[in-house]
């Protein structure tokens, strides 16, 4: 079956103003189609692989055929990566996060504002571009760690619990060259209750 552009779950306006309406609609419906849509075109030279689910290939890229592997690892990366942004993002972002995964991060990282510096950092030390991730490592720690390109996380066999996106793409629209004032204003639609309930279902926690 080819794989087909995930359903959003909200508006493109909806995370507005922080992520405007036209950056979400290109993002999406651009970006993300274009993902979609050169996975299906790589896979059509091994059909058989359209039984494969997104995980499945990028937690196996070695079995894919040397061919079409870093066409599959950057697309099936894109459609995966973005698929997951989005659902950690809503226009009911819940600052007040509590649970089982705030007090993880807060014994991991000192304290949630040192969580948020040291994340931020990250992000915007990704040269070009790629993603930021905080995870559940192979170890079952939280980390925080920076991917190129599309390259996903569960490919290192890492649980992706947050992720950022820092292409120029996500952002340039609104703020053009501004990375940090866009990462500040992203803290705002992160859907914490969503990172809260990844946490508690990653495997090795
Ligand atoms: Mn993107």
């Amino acid at each position: 079956m080819k794989h087909e552009l995930v359903k959003l779950k909200y508006e493109y306006n909806a995370l507005e103003p922080y992520i405007d309406a036209k950056t979400m609609e290109i993002h999406y419906s651009k970006h993300h189609q274009t993902y979609v849509n050169n996975l299906n075109i790589a896979l059509d030279k091994h059909p058989n692989l359209f039984e494969k689910s997104l995980d499945e290939l990028l937690t196996n890229l070695s079995s894919v055929p040397e061919g079409i592997r870093t066409a599959v690892k950057n697309s099936a990366g894109g459609v995966y990566n973005h698929n997951f942004f989005w659902e950690i993002m809503s226009q009911n972002a819940n600052k007040e996060h509590k649970g089982e995964l705030k007090k993880a991060i807060d014994s991991t990282f000192s304290s949630f504002e040192n969580f948020k510096k040291e994340f931020t950092n990250c992000a915007l030390s990704r040269f070009g571009s790629g993603w930021t991730w905080l995870v559940l490592n192979k170890e079952g720690k939280l980390a925080i760690y920076s991917t190129a390109n599309q390259d996903s996380p569960i490919t290192e066999g890492n649980k992706p619990i947050l992720t950022v996106d820092v292409w120029e793409h996500a952002y340039y629209l609104k703020y053009q060259n501004r990375r940090a004032e866009y990462l500040e204003n992203w803290w705002d639609v992160v859907n914490w209750s969503r990172c809260g309930e990844l946490y508690l279902k990653a495997p090795s926690n």
